[in-house]
């Protein structure tokens, strides 16, 4: 059997291991623009076979969180750069998630824009974060207006021009924000797509955007450098779909022909319970119809995943597993994970927002402490 620890070749990358850090918001990007400590951050956990940058707009539009990240802007571009020559240095592999986060934002971060935009004109019960002087605060997300058809062809452009945009700032691919009850999500499931038009009512119709999207990008930069991540059931930024399993057996069957490198799925509740008794959900049939389809892409799973955990999901069928929270804490999990050390505290007060205390000073096991770390 596989470990963990082996390499493995997913879509046009040589990775080292099987674990990936997955996207974490730290909100740490004044004006969008990532900072140099950004660079130090992800070069820090580059032992990661895969490194999956924090979710990063690809618009203005897409923006619904104070200090994310964009791809939109040629000084986001640059600065980016500084972050994967940094990792590559570091002798890493990195991919940036695309983000459109839909309904989920605030009228105050995206200012010009009016309302943010949605499938339908439903709130989501749901907060974001916005930050006076560094200090995260919980807002609730504002009310979103409808699209208009003929807006769609012109997220997809952006989609696809920030695919471009991530290759020219030096990352090795990028990987689709499908999940947690984003623009992308919201298109998906039922609970926040009451359209009547192509992109609306059946499967087929709320799964066209994701499709297109996905189509865009691959055409731009080539399956193999392209992922997408996934979360059938999440309650997360209060989605929810009818009836998840066939929505995401066609999403996983149309998705196979277009050859990508991974696709990654969150099982349960984002960053909470994976057994969901009140939303169930086959993973297992999920993966099946999409190597049915002829998916040949690895197969990579995330949610409060340890080492005992993921052991066992390789011997299940996972290619890859993401690690969350223990990356923020522990820059040589790698390390940890294979001897079985002891994880550092998390301090989950850095988690939004702030500098260096809690993003780049938490210790590893050789190289000891750094100041006011891992308190
Ligand atoms: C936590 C805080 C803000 C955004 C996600 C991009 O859930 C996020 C996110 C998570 O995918």
């Amino acid at each position: 059997m596989p470990s963990l620890f082996d390499p493995l070749r997913v879509g046009a990358w040589h990775l080292k291991n099987r674990i990936a850090m997955a996207p974490l918001t730290r909100n740490r990007a004044p004006g969008a623009v990532p900072q140099a400590i950004t660079a130090t951050y992800y070069a820090q956990r580059a032992s990661a076979g895969l490194l999956i940058t924090e979710a990063t707009a690809i618009s203005h539009q897409a923006q619904g969180y104070a200090d994310v990240p964009g791809l939109y802007a040629p000084e986001q571009v640059a600065a980016w750069r500084t972050v994967t020559d940094a990792v590559h240095a570091a002798g890493g592999c990195i991919v940036t998630q695309l983000w459109h986060v839909g309904r989920v934002s605030h009228t105050s971060l995206q200012p010009g824009e009016g309302a943010p935009v949605a499938p339908s004109a439903i709130a989501a019960k749901t907060k974001t974060v916005l930050l006076d002087n560094g200090v995260p605060r919980f807002e609730d997300t504002s009310v979103p207006r409808a699209l208009a058809l003929d807006e769609l062809p012109g997220i997809v452009a952006d989609y696809r021009r920030a695919a471009r945009a991530a290759l020219d700032a030096g990352f090795d691919g990028v990987e689709i924000h499908a999940a947690n009850g984003y623009l992308l999500d919201q298109f998906l499931k039922t609970g926040a797509n009451q359209r009547a038009d192509a992109y609306g009512g059946p499967i087929e119709h709320r799964a066209r955007l994701l499709l297109e999207v996905a189509q865009a990008i691959t055409d731009e930069i080539g399956g193999s450098r392209t992922g997408i991540r996934l979360s059938p059931v999440t309650p997360a930024n209060d989605i929810a779909d009818a009836d998840p399993q066939p929505l995401f057996e066609h999403v996983l069957r149309c998705l196979a022909p277009l050859g990508l490198a991974y696709v990654h799925v969150i099982e349960g509740s984002t960053g909470g319970p994976r057994d969901l008794p009140e939303r169930p959900f086959d993973y297992a049939a999920a993966q099946a119809a999409y190597r049915s389809a002829g998916g040949q892409g690895a197969w990579m799973v995330n949610n409060g995943y340890t080492r005992e955990l993921a052991d066992a999901a390789l011997t299940d069928g996972a290619d890859l597993v993401a690690f969350g929270r223990p990356f923020i804490a522990n820059p040589d999990l790698l390390e940890r994970l294979r001897t079985g050390a002891p994880l550092n505290p998390n301090d989950r007060s850095t988690w939004y927002g702030g500098g260096e205390r809690g993003y780049t000073d938490y210790p590893t096991l050789t190289a000891g402490h750094a100041a006011g770390s891992a308190a």
